[in-house]
């Protein structure tokens, strides 16, 4: 498998998936920007949407988080990232992938990065909706470890996302249950391995 990504850009979950997996893969580097890959081969040959993660596995090219998310979990069931698919667990897994996915990542982070932004737009997703949510996630993690019961996909996306309070001027400090909740998932080594080597890329 190889997977297609931007350094500490939303892929980084995918890659700590892999890596929570013990699955092999080749890791290759996009420009956004420019939607070429190191070679200075076209990205958008790979996927259309000019978009990360991608993941080429032997049955073809996936893409969206969510989904790659999971079929990287059910690869390697043994090592726990998600329930059973049917389960309702499996159903309270794609729920928060969907939040995380939809309220968190597009609805805020997408447009405070945007460099198309206007100002207005990027105080509004920072000071209006990401509040919202993350009162949602920190009533949801008083008390909890994960999101699930377990270590899953999802906490490697949310971990994925919090990484992006502080370049948009939020100091996760001011959220204790996310800053704690970050700083645990952080610690677990294949996290920390994933970080540390998109972080080198930067
Ligand atoms: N719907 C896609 C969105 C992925 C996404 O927004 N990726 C960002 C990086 S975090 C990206 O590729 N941005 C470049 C672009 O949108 O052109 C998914 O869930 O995977």
């Amino acid at each position: 498998m190889d997977l297609y990504f931007a350094p500490l850009s939303c892929s980084l979950a995918t890659r700590i998936a892999l890596y929570e997996a013990g699955l092999a893969a080749g890791f290759h580097q996009v420009t956004l920007s420019t939607k070429r890959l190191a070679d200075g081969s076209d990205y958008l040959a790979i996927n259309p949407k000019g978009q990360v993660p991608a993941l080429l596995t032997p049955a073809g090219v996936l893409t969206e988080g969510p989904a790659v998310l999971q079929y990287v979990a059910d690869l390697a069931p043994q090592a726990g990232l998600a329930p059973p698919a049917g389960s309702w667990a499996r159903a309270q897994l794609q729920q928060w992938l969907n939040y995380i996915s939809s309220e968190v990542h597009k609805a805020v982070f997408y447009m405070a990065f945007n460099p198309a932004s206007p100002a207005e737009v990027r105080a509004f997703v920072r000071d209006a909706l990401l509040p919202v949510r993350y009162r949602h996630l920190s009533a949801h993690l008083d008390g909890r470890e994960f999101l699930l019961d377990g270590f899953s996909v999802a906490d490697a996306y949310l971990f994925t996302t919090l990484n992006w309070a502080a370049p948009v001027g939020v100091a996760l400090a001011e959220w204790p249950v996310l800053a704690a909740y970050h700083a645990r998932i952080a610690a677990r080594p294949a996290v920390a391995r994933a970080f540390a080597e998109e972080l080198a890329l930067r």
